[in-house]
């Protein structure tokens, strides 16, 4: 089973919900939303990671998002955290949840596996090479897809030396962290490479610019929000078919339905047509 992972953005400027869901009630209102439509598990950030995009202190990441964790997780979704200090990953954990999501896979600070070693949450270890700020500037490979495979061996590695096994880690090709348009596709075909490091995949296409770029090269800004989910969707039961454990998806239904129809084709559906006649 493929298991969804929906979005719950407590920012006032992420590029994709645009900061709708800054407000403490309306994002969980959000994310129980989220739940009814299909997701397994609910991703709560406080610090946008767009590209270009500032860092905010830990305190404030914390003041956002630990009564989002605390209501959504005393609701019984499962949650995860997504960010990249060990300080609200370790506050996070206390107020319920089970997974932290460091799309910098431990990089960005040095207690980050330590201490979830010592929390026994699960740890998403993205592929990530700087800083949303200066992300691109780190976006050179020879051969983008090796050096990802590689790149997210050591992060396994260094979560096993912190203590975290890796039956504890997922991992995920961090698309769009330091990767332009067709390195995000390059890296997408590896994905059944990258299921053979062993760890569970995760994969976070939702949205972003290279679908956009991939669906109106001459304006991606053109492609409106329907249109990237679109795209998202059909990416969902790519990566599925590719091996991926898990989706991290703003639209739920849409990669819900998508999986129910690949679920159909594969003969696994649980419906059962009526003969006809
Ligand atoms: N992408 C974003 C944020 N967090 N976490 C994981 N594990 N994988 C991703 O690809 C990922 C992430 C950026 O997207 P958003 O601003 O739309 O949430």
């Amino acid at each position: 089973m493929t298991l969804l992972m929906g979005i719950v953005n407590v920012t006032p400027d992420s590029f994709s919900d645009g900061g709708r869901f800054f407000d403490h009630d309306a994002a969980v209102a959000h994310g129980l939303a989220l739940c009814r439509a299909g997701a397994h598990i609910l991703d709560i950030g406080g610090e946008s990671t767009r590209p270009g995009a500032e860092r905010v202190e830990p305190a404030v990441e914390q003041e956002r998002i630990l009564p989002v964790v605390r209501a959504l997780a005393e609701a019984g979704a499962v949650v995860s955290v997504d960010t990249m200090n060990a300080s609200t990953a370790r506050a996070a954990v206390d107020a319920g949840a089970r997974i932290v999501n460091d799309v910098s896979g431990g990089l960005a600070d040095p207690e980050m596996l330590s201490v979830v070693a010592a929390t026994g949450a699960d740890i998403v270890l993205g592929h990530w090479r700087g800083h949303s700020a200066d992300m691109y500037a780190a976006a050179e490979y020879a051969d983008v897809a090796g050096e990802v495979v590689g790149e997210l061996a050591s992060r396994i590695d260094a979560a096993g030396a912190a203590g975290i096994p890796p039956a504890r880690v997922i991992v995920d090709p961090g698309i769009g962290f330091g990767k332009r348009g067709e390195q995000n596709w390059a890296v997408l075909r590896a994905t059944e490479r990258i299921t053979r490091l062993g760890p569970r995949v995760l994969v976070g296409t939702s949205r972003k610019r290279f679908l956009a770029e991939t669906l109106d090269p001459s304006d991606p800004a053109s492609v409106d929000e329907d249109r990237r989910d679109l795209a998202t969707a059909v990416t969902t039961v790519l990566a599925a078919q590719a091996g991926a454990w898990g989706l991290r998806v703003h639209d739920i239904s849409a990669s819900r339905d998508a999986l129910a129809v690949r679920r159909a084709w594969e003969g696994e559906s649980r419906w059962a047509p009526t003969r006809s006649r």
